[in-house]
């Protein structure tokens, strides 16, 4: 079976084949030289994971894979949220930490979360997988692997952040691979169903 991913981001598309293991066929936008630039317009996580499923859905008829992630803050209501990719300077991490830092100065609640939503997409309708890791924003920035927020969220029980982790060790306990996790379970007893 083919899963179409709404990315062009050929490292989601690896993580999500890696997953799914080879009875699945993950292909990606690329694939399909579809280069439109999706618009992420919606409210909340789940929409925007739905607008760009559906827009592979309708291009392909393939069944489809929206995500989308952030960082949510407590102490700051919530932000950055579906904001966090240009939450200063659109897709600069550096500007988007520092800004989160700045607002957090002097502010002794640190809880914050990652989250991942899917959306998956067939003829059959919608259906929704949310990952979650819990943690706290430092007060500098810590580590140069991994991407975006990672230097300064510790998740819960760790000492280190995510940006001084290796990436399998990351990858373990991540956001990310905990909603495809349920993705999988859902494949794996739909298909036991059928
Ligand atoms: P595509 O939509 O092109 O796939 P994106 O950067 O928008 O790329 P996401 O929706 O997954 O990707 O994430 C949005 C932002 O949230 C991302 O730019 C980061 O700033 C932050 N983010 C998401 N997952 C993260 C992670 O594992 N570590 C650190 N920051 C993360």
């Amino acid at each position: 079976m083919e899963i179409l991913i709404a990315t062009h981001n050929l490292h989601k598309k690896e993580e999500i084949q890696q997953i799914l293991g080879s009875e699945y066929i993950v292909t990606s936008l690329s694939d399909y030289n579809l280069n439109d630039e999706i618009q992420e317009n919606g409210k909340t996580f789940q929409e925007n994971a739905r607008i760009k499923a559906e827009y592979c859905f309708e291009k392909t008829g393939k069944p489809s894979v929206g995500d989308d992630s952030g960082l949510v803050v407590e102490a700051l209501g919530g932000r950055p949220g579906i904001l966090s990719a240009r939450y200063a300077g659109n897709h600069n991490f550096k500007k988007n930490i520092e800004k989160v830092l700045e607002e957090l100065k002097d502010e002794p609640n640190r809880r914050a979360y990652f989250i991942t939503v899917l959306c998956f997409k067939d003829q059959d309708g919608e259906h929704y997988f949310e990952g979650r890791v819990y943690g706290n924003i430092t007060s500098e920035v810590f580590g140069d692997g991994g991407f975006g927020y990672d230097p300064i969220f510790i998740p819960d029980e760790y000492n280190l952040t995510f940006a001084q982790m290796l990436p399998e060790e990351k990858n373990k306990i991540s956001h990310r691979s905990a909603a495809l996790k349920k993705f999988v379970e859902f494949l794996y007893s739909r298909r036991g169903a059928l």
